[in-house]
Formats: C-alpha cells, sequence, structure tokens
C-alpha cells in the first residue's frame, strides 16, 4: 500500500523506461535499474501513480505522447515522455546539467581556468524552457482530483519546477529532491547572480526541499541565505520565503538487497564471477565500480594504489585491483579526456609494475552490472572514493553482497557516509598518500575486526530499507498540511 493512499506524481529528467531499436527497425523498451527506479516504483505503483520524465533520444521522442504502463510486481503504474526540440534539450542537458550544475555541485572544476560560461544564455533559455514543459505537465496530471496528488520533483535538472509548479497550483504538495551534493555558498557564488538566485528560488517553491545527507542540506540552508528576502532558520532547518515556510530535509536514498541478491545469484553474474576468480587466481582483490565519472575520482584512487604498491613491495604480485567502469558521457570531452587519462594511468602502472604473470590493474570499460554484482561478492577491500558525492549506492551494495567479509574504504566527501563511515576506514578523497595507506590498514585488518566492521555496513544498510525514501517523503508533506 502507499504511504498515505494519495497518487504519487514523479518528475526526472530520466524515466524508469527507455526506447531503442533493433537492426529490423522494431522499437525495443528497456527497463532502467537505477537506484532512483527501484526506491519510487513501489510507491508509485501502489497508487497507480505516474512518472513524467524527458524523452532523452529519438526513439524515446517517437514515443512520447503515449501513455506507457510499466509492471511493477503485477502492480503498475503510467510513464509519460516529454518530447523537446533538440537545442532546448541540449542547453538544458549538457548546457546547464552535466557542464555547470553537476560540476558546480562536485566541485569539479579547475577553477583557474572554468568555468567560462561561454553559451550560457543560450544554454539557460533550454533549461527555461524544459523545465516549464514539465511544470505544465505536472499541472495537467495533478488537477484532478484537485489537490490529491504529490509532487515529488528529481534532482537538478528540475529546479525551477516546484516554483513553476507553484505559481500554477499554489496548494500543491510538492518536495524537490537532490540526489547528488549541494555546493556551499562560495561555490555557488561561481554561477552569475539571476542564475543562483533563481535556482534557490526555484527549489523554495517546494514545501520541502531533500537531500541525501545533512552536509548538503546544510549548504543549501547556507544558500539561501544570500537570497534577499529569505529568513532561514540553520538548526530547526526552515526557509521562510515569499510568504511561506520550506522545510529541508534528509532522506537518505536506499537499496532493495532483496533483489541484487537474486540478480547476484543468477547466471550472468555467476559467469562473471567465475570469470574474476581466474583471473585473480589465489591473490588479494581490491575492487571499484563507478561511471567513468570525474567526481568518482577515478585517477586519484589508481595514484594511491601506486603509492600502496611502492610503499609495501611485499604485496606485489599477492594482490590485484579490478576498475569496473560504466561508460557515461562519453559524447562531453571533459569525460573522455578523464576516462583517457584513466586508461593511460592503469597502462602506466601495469607496465611498471606488472610482470608476465601478473596483471596490477585491469580497467573494464563498459556497461556490465552483472559483473558488478559479482565483484562485489569477492572483493577484499571496495575502494570508493568520490571527491564528492550524494550518496553512492555502490558503498550500500557492495557489503550487502560481499562474502568475504570485506574492508569499505569510503570517501569522507560522500553521501553514504554519514550512515556507514563509522564502519568503513573513512578517507579524504584529495589525500592520495591516505588513501594509500587506507589500502594497506584495509589488507591487513584482522579477520574478526573484518567481520565485525562486515556486519555493521550489513546492518546500517538493513535498518533504512528501500520503501522508507519515498514513504518519508509524502509524511513530511502531511504533516505540513499538504
Ligand atoms: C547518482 C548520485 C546517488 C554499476 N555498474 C554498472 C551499473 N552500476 C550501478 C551500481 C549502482 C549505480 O550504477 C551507481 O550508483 P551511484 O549511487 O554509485 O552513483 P550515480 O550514478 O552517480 O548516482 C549518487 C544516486 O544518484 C542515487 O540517488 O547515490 O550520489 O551521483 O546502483 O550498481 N549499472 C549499469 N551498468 C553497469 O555496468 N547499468
Amino acid at each position: 500500500m502507499s504511504p498515505v493512499g494519495r497518487r504519487i506524481v514523479v518528475a526526472s529528467n530520466r524515466g524508469p523506461v527507455s526506447f531503442g531499436r533493433e537492426a529490423s527497425g522494431r522499437v525495443v523498451t528497456t527497463r532502467g535499474a537505477g537506484g532512483l527506479v527501484t526506491a519510487v516504483s513501489d510507491g508509485l505503483a501502489a497508487t497507480g501513480g505516474l512518472w513524467i520524465a524527458a524523452a532523452m533520444s529519438e526513439d524515446d521522442r517517437s514515443q512520447a505522447g503515449r501513455t506507457i504502463q510499466v509492471d511493477a510486481g503485477g502492480r503498475g503504474y503510467q510513464v509519460r515522455l516529454l518530447p523537446f526540440d533538440p537545442p532546448d534539450y541540449e542547453g538544458y542537458y549538457d548546457g546547464i546539467s552535466n557542464r555547470i550544475l553537476w560540476f558546480l555541485h562536485h566541485a569539479l572544476w579547475d577553477v583557474p581556468r572554468a568555468p567560462t560560461f561561454e553559451g550560457l544564455a543560450e544554454a539557460w533559455q533550454g533549461y527555461l524552457t524544459v523545465n516549464e514543459a514539465f511544470a505544465r505537465a505536472l499541472e495537467e496530471e495533478g488537477r484532478s482530483p484537485p489537490g490529491e496528488a504529490v509532487y515529488l520533483v528529481q534532482d537538478y535538472h528540475l529546479a525551477l519546477v516546484p516554483a513553476l509548479l507553484r505559481e500554477r497550483l499554489p496548494r500543491a504538495a510538492i518536495a524537490h529532491f537532490s540526489h547528488i551534493p549541494f555546493a556551499g555558498p562560495t561555490g555557488l557564488r561561481i554561477l552569475p547572480q539571476p542564475i543562483r538566485e533563481a535556482l534557490l528560488a526555484g527549489m523554495l517553491g517546494a514545501d520541502v526541499v531533500g537531500f541525501q545527507a545533512p552536509a548538503w542540506a546544510e549548504n543549501f540552508l547556507l544558500g539561501c541565505r544570500t537570497l534577499q528576502g529569505t529568513r532561514v532558520d540553520l538548526r530547526r532547518r526552515v526557509v521562510r520565503w515569499g510568504g511561506r515556510v520550506v522545510r529541508v530535509r534528509v532522506h537518505p536514498i536506499s537499496i532493495d538487497p532483496a533483489g541484487l541478491r537474486e540478480e547476484a545469484a543468477a547466471e550472468p553474474a555467476e559467469a562473471a564471477a567465475r570469470d574474476i576468480l581466474e583471473w585473480l587466481g589465489d591473490r588479494r582483490l581490491l575492487v571499484r565500480v563507478d561511471r567513468a565519472e570525474l567526481s568518482k575520482n577515478i585517477l586519484r584512487g589508481f595514484l594511491a594504489y601506486e603509492r600502496f604498491l611502492e610503499g609495501n613491495p611485499e604485496w606485489l604480485g599477492r594482490i590485484s585491483f579490478l576498475a569496473l567502469l560504466n561508460p557515461s558521457r562519453q559524447h562531453l570531452p571533459e569525460y573522455r579526456a578523464y576516462t583517457q587519462e584513466a586508461i593511460e594511468l592503469a597502462d602506466r602502472i601495469n607496465s611498471r609494475v606488472g610482470r608476465a604473470d601478473w596483471e596490477p590493474i585491469r580497467l573494464s570499460l563498459m556497461d556490465d552490472h552483472p559483473r558488478a554484482l559479482a565483484a562485489y561478492r569477492l572483493y577484499d577491500v571496495l575502494l570508493v572514493n568520490p571527491v564528492f558525492d550524494g550518496m553512492n549506492l555502490v558503498a550500500k551494495e557492495g557489503p550487502v553482497l560481499n562474502e568475504r567479509d570485506g574492508v569499505l574504504i569510503l570517501s569522507e566527501n560522500a553521501g553514504a557516509s554519514a550512515e556507514l563511515g563509522r564502519h568503513a576506514i573513512a578517507v579524504n578523497p584529495f589525500d592520495v598518500e591516505a588513501t594509500g595507506r587506507a589500502i594497506a590498514t584495509a589488507l591487513e585488518m584482522g579477520p574478526a575486526e573484518r567481520r565485525r566492521r562486515a556486519r555493521g555496513l550489513r546492518s546500517a544498510v538493513a535498518r533504512n530499507p528501500i520503501d522508507a525514501w519515498v514513504r518519508a517523503q509524502v509524511e513530511d508533506l502531511e504533516r505540513m498540511g499538504r
């Protein structure tokens, strides 16, 4: 049953289904399996809810306008994809969301050189157009019965939607949730003032503004203090703005352990496990699993491993590092260059210290979820060292599937560190030497402590069940009389 029985309407850039075409020309549907899809599907299915997302490709656009029925465990919900003119979508998606907001909130710019904001005005126009279209679609869908729908608006792509929807439906129940970190007020000042203010005011159109971790909520509150006309209560996490009260809440997203275990026991993951074991032999296994993404800090992870091998030569030939990178945003030059650098760095380390019978790092660059699950089962050490990360689901998935009392090395700047940090080895992700030392500490840890920490990680994940995330957001709104 849904948390409150009210119809849930979700808005996000990427939807739970996408379309492609077979060689024969036949249109095929792919069901997404990301964290958001898993966390939201149950709540939506229980209310016969609706998910509105952008048509992200030509094939998606060919299906726009049609209502797609998604089956979720025997129950269902509907999906509607919104079509956009490609130049508007590009400005919104790559121009603003991927290249400005993602970089800003993860502190990815090399600030002496970037950003330069070329083409900003045009991209911002696209962002406005797409956000307006989402608000319009949400209004249409939520009109009947009036006041009944609960709107859950997702992420930095749709920061303007809460205020735009509020203009149309002043009494609507609206929550906005950021899956990624939120920059502090100094970082926010990189943005031109009108854009900074529009983004903050846009999010403040919601009744509840949600984040994955306390640090991001606090940054948002501090940012709101720079917006004229707001009154911010940092302690109670309340912003008064335009005669309304907005609550800022922390709701860490979770994972579905049962679903993961099922997938990890299926043949594709079993086959991948056999393959990894054959390559590994009797060595110990260090693993990382990420999108090939700048914020994941892949380069410093490799450098830390190199430092570890230099400082601990007794481990040469006794450990291998499996880096599973799922290609991401490879159409952006920053991502292509970063991925290339990771490949070259791994090659350099392999040729420096590798031997005919030992490959120190294996970098796999492909979309291969079963292999990631197999690696989770087998690691001795899991390295999760993002520079900043909203949550990081890998840090939760790994310990749930691991069969070796593996040790988690976790960046203190990942949202997950709030829940898992005390059972992990915490690292400052910028400190390569400290990360190298953490690898040594993890490998040398005694079995009793490994077991205790692995158990701690598993129970921390179990304490936050997957369905709690949607429920908590709906309850927030109810508590505010929405
Ligand atoms: C954003 C925020 C936040 C792994 N290999 C493949 C693959 N995976 C799956 C993992 C995991 C997911 O990808 C990665 O999730 P993360 O949370 O680590 O990272 P982001 O993609 O950056 O997610 C993040 C999250 O949103 C949810 O709110 O935690 O902070 O950045 O589930 O198992 N998936 C596929 N192929 C692979 O090869 N399809």
